[in-house]
């Protein structure tokens, strides 16, 4: 059984559309560009390698990942014996499927905690936003903290957000220390038996040293006023920026721990290819994908649907 045929087998047409509207852009550059090769060229030769490799490249997969998987694709050709382009473009497929880590998620009694970093204007506080109205129509309690201090428009955006939600937002006088904010939020959150605390910080760039140990900080007064880590550290990176957003992350991924990458503003996007590059780079889940500025625009990233969107024109 093809590649093709298990992902249709194992998905409705519930789980993939929001994929395969999201990611029409790159599939218009990648399964469109795969049945064409196809169509030109039905069996495997030497150049069909290069035009796939090509193919990945504008597809924003990165240099090192694509010659990887073309690497891979020749000896699993060469192993299976594969004679037919369709039948390689399924092997392909299914190499665009591997580094995806599995991620559910499961929240715990008694406090949940999430610390949201990343880069600025990479989408942390929309996607807080977003997780608070998840959490609470799943019936928990949820409070958010407001530890981008630096500027009073962030403070007050999250705050905004907070409200349209229905949750508290924890915050402090302006230019407090950010530290000093999210132990009053934990505290809240403690004192209120809250089931989640969404803690949203400053934008960063990761070459900024002090910024970056304002992280570790952050993190260390979490784990003084808990008892315990944080339970997820989620870096947001935005997909539209594809291979950049990939080179920051690796950073962050060293500086606070990273546990999670939520990639936004994917809705859109021709490099939507660059999730698979991240995955396999930063060895990380992605629990979260976001695909719009509304609260309801923010799904659980499920790999399969990911890939059948964006391979789907080239399966027969
Ligand atoms: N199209 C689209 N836009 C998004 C998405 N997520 C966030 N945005 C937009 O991106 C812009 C920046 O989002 P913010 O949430 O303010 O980003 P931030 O990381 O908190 O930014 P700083 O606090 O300045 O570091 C806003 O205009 C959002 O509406 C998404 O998934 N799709
Ligand atoms: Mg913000």
């Amino acid at each position: 059984m093809s590649f093709f045929s298990q992902l249709k087998a194992k998905l409705t047409p519930k789980a993939t559309q929001p994929y395969v509207s999201g990611f029409k852009n790159t599939q218009n550059g990648l399964g469109e560009k795969f049945k064409a090769l196809i169509g030109i060229q039905p069996l495997i030769d030497e150049s069909l390698y290069a035009q796939l490799n090509d193919v990945l490249l504008r597809a924003d997969l990165g240099v090192t990942m694509a010659s990887e998987l073309i690497k891979s694709l020749r000896q699993k050709a060469k192993a299976e014996k594969l004679t037919e382009s369709q039948q390689l473009i399924d092997a392909l497929s299914q190499l665009l499927r591997e580094p995806f880590i599995p991620f559910e998620l499961v929240l715990h009694d008694g406090l949940n905690i999430f610390l949201i970093v990343g880069i600025n204007g990479a989408g942390k506080t929309t996607t807080i936003a977003k997780l608070a109205h998840r959490f609470t129509q799943e019936g928990k309690s949820v409070v958010t903290v407001a530890a981008d201090t630096f500027r009073a428009a962030a403070v007050e955006q999250l705050k905004h957000w907070s409200n349209r939600v229905g949750v508290p937002c924890i915050s402090g006088s302006p230019q407090a220390d950010p530290a000093s904010v999210v132990v009053d939020g934990i505290r809240y959150a403690l004192a209120h038996q809250t089931d989640v605390v969404l803690i949203d910080t400053a934008g960063r760039l990761e070459n900024k040293t002090h910024l970056m140990e304002e992280l570790a900080k952050i993190r260390r007064v979490i784990v003084k006023t808990a008892q315990r880590e944080p339970d997820h550290v989620w870096l947001v990176l935005d997909g539209s920026t594809g291979q950049h957003a990939l080179k920051q992350a690796l950073t962050f991924k060293e500086t606070v721990q990273i546990s999670g990458i939520v990639c936004t503003k994917l809705d859109g996007t021709a490099k939507g290819g660059s999730l698979v590059a991240i995955a396999h780079d930063l060895k990380l889940p992605i629990p979260f994908i976001g695909l719009g500025e509304h609260l309801d625009d923010l799904i659980p990233f499920d790999p399969d649907a990911f890939v059948y969107a964006i391979t789907q024109e080239a399966s027969p």
